[in-house]
């Protein structure tokens, strides 16, 4: 069983103050269950090292390494799993890239998406719940009533994200979800393992 509960999704390395992989161990460290690499710059040798360099910090501790979008170097890292969006290639095509053996994750901008989604499917990523700056290209926010309406129809666990802080994770974990996928609060975080805590701890209330 996968643990979902806190779920970092990389932020552009420059936005780490000590660095990206630097930034994901201190997390870490507080209990993050789950860490996805979503490049959105840099060349592709570039991306791979970074992928590489996650990958070998998360296998030591039993941590799931997700990559967004790339099967290609999620495969090239032997990473766990891949995350692909609606404009992405679709899931059946990209589960016969990858084989039975690791996870994928799709995400769910409206509930309408939730009748298409294929057995191949393993959770879904489900947002943005709050409106948030570091996906500029975002859906509309489906609010606290949008999470609980996919979740109420979902079959499969939820990954909330979009806009989710210290100060709303625990409504976010009360409206169903099975974990919380968090980009700024980790990289913008003066102490990443407090905030990681914190967020394991809004989870074990919420249940
Ligand atoms: N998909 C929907 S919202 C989002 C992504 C990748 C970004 C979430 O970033 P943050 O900083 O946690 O709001
Ligand atoms: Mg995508």
């Amino acid at each position: 069983m996968i643990d979902y509960g806190v779920y970092l999704v990389t932020d552009a390395p420059e936005r780490y103050p000590a660095g990206l992989l630097a930034g994901v161990e201190t997390a870490l460290a507080g209990g993050v269950s789950v860490v996805q690499y979503r490049a959105t710059g840099g060349t592709r040798r570039e991306q791979f090292e970074a992928a590489r360099a996650l990958h070998e910090m998360l296998r030591v501790r039993g941590v799931p390494l997700v990559i967004n979008d790339a099967v290609d170097l999620a495969l090239a890292v032997n990473a766990e799993g891949v995350h692909v969006g609606q404009s992405d290639m679709p899931t059946d095509v990209v589960r016969r890239l990858l084989g039975p053996g690791r996870l994928l994750g799709l995400s769910i901008t409206e509930l309408a998406q939730l009748q298409v989604v294929g057995a191949e499917v393993d959770y879904l990523g489900v947002g943005p719940v709050y409106a948030t700056p570091t996906k500029p290209d975002a859906a509309p926010p489906l609010g606290l009533d949008g999470l609980r309406a996919v979740k109420a129809q979902a079959r499969l666990p939820v990954v909330a994200i979009g806009g989710i802080n210290l100060a709303n994770a625990a409504a976010v974990f009360a409206a169903g979800a099975a974990g919380v996928a968090v980009v700024s609060a980790f990289s913008q975080a003066a102490d990443p393992a407090a905030v990681a805590r914190a967020l394991r701890a809004a989870k074990g209330a919420a249940r």
